[in-house]
């Protein structure tokens, strides 16, 4: 044949003629041979025959195939952005069956979902057919598979690797998008107050990605870029502000770039840091009023929260005349002991002591004066007109 094969051989003898190399059938090829007969004598009489040979095509022979890729990075692989459209060329696929009749009719398709085989003259192009992430699948492995008509129909398939590239297609996402943070007032200045993370599932440039506050200029708070550790600028005072918000972004280095946001609630905690304040400075009452009566309220203040400016009053033990005269009780009420009398003594200084219930309670003294107030309980005394002496 055209490859220099024996293809025949003759039994010397019998004269059998057998195959000796497969024959791969083509429509219509022929096969000659010429067979030689010699006899035996001194000098053999020889005469020749042509035998012509047909092959017949039993078999159904499957088709061959073979992609050629558009942009290959390396062999048989092709390298595709991710956002790449549908319906972007990709390369040829080419499907020889040179079976007759619908033995050589062939059909292929594509057995990954993005891609699809569409007949386009003498070839198959290979198409994209839907989208790629990379984030899903860097590297894909696709199958075109084609079959002939004949029956039973013969297939045959071929792949080819795709390489999916980046596109800055995410933005950085943090882990919460709101964090909240307890701190104490009267912080130290640069104390952290905590850390976010964030993650880029894209790769190269597009995965890197710095933190920075919103707006950029805080006087109350700092970031670091890279670590996302955010501290305070500040001393907070839970008195001026109970709580603060901050908006902190993150930005890759894409082009464009992505941004998210997260935000941060720092809750400014109360600590005992102010002391109370007794407000009243004077109590009036009637004389007259008795034992264990009513004479009035103390107010006290504390610029603190909560327990830190829960307030108890008391009166410390004293040898004074006012410790015989009045009690008070923890929660600012003031209580004649003993009857009150404006003509023995108009007023009283109280020595108080005021305290919140802080965990380190802080305690201010000081005096409330109580008036007693004049309710005439003498009755006139005319000297003149008088029923003694008669002058009436
Ligand atoms: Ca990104
Ligand atoms: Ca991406
Ligand atoms: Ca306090
Ligand atoms: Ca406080």
């Amino acid at each position: 044949d055209s490859r220099g094969r024996v293809l025949f051989a003759v039994d010397q003898v019998t004269g059998e003629i057998t195959i000796t190399a497969p024959l791969q059938y083509d429509a219509g090829k022929t096969f000659e041979a010429v067979v030689e007969a010699k006899d035996q004598g001194d000098i053999p009489k020889v005469s020749e025959a042509t035998m012509t040979l047909t092959i017949v095509n039993v078999g159904n022979n499957a088709p061959r195939l073979e992609v050629k890729l558009q942009k290959t990075v390396f062999d048989n692989t092709v390298l595709i952005p991710e956002d790449a459209k549908n319906s972007t060329f990709v390369g040829k696929l080419l499907a020889i069956d040179n079976d007759p009749g619908v033995s050589g009719d062939v059909t292929c398709y594509s057995a990954h979902p993005s891609f699809r085989v569409d007949p386009f003259g003498n070839y198959f192009a290979i198409i994209m057919s839907g989208s790629l992430d990379r984030e899903q699948a860097e590297k894909i492995d696709v199958v075109l598979v084609c079959s002939d008509a004949g029956s039973p129909s013969k297939t045959s398939s071929v792949s080819f690797q795709v390489l999916v590239s980046d596109v800055n297609d995410n933005a950085p996402m943090f882990s919460q998008t709101q964090y909240v943070a307890n701190i104490p007032e009267e912080n130290i200045f640069g104390r952290q107050i905590l850390k976010l993370t964030a993650t880029d599932p894209d790769a190269g440039i597009n995965k890197l990605f710095t933190y920075s506050l919103f707006p950029r200029e805080n006087s109350v708070f700092s970031i670091d870029k890279d670590s996302g550790i955010l501290k305070a600028r500040t001393t907070f005072d839970h008195e001026v502000e109970k709580r603060l918000n901050v908006i902190i972004l993150a930005t890759d280095e894409g082009h464009p770039s992505l941004v998210s946001t997260a935000t941060v609630i720092v809750n400014i905690l109360d600590i005992n840091d102010n002391y109370p304040e007794i407000i009243t400075k004077e109590l009036r009452v009637q004389e007259g009023i008795g034992n264990m009566k009513h004479v009035g309220n103390l107010e006290g203040s504390d610029k603190d929260s909560g327990v830190n400016a829960d307030l108890v009053f008391s009166m410390p033990p004293t040898d004074d005349i006012t410790g015989q005269m009045f009690k008070v009780n923890p929660n600012g009420v003031v209580i004649a002991i003993q009857e009150l009398d404006r003509e023995t003594r108009d007023r009283y200084i109280l020595y108080l002591e005021v305290k919140d219930k802080g965990l380190d309670p802080k305690m201010t003294s000081g005096t409330v004066t109580v008036i007693i107030d004049d309710i005439n309980d003498h009755a006139p005394v005319f000297q003149f007109p008088s029923e003694t002496n008669h002058t009436a």
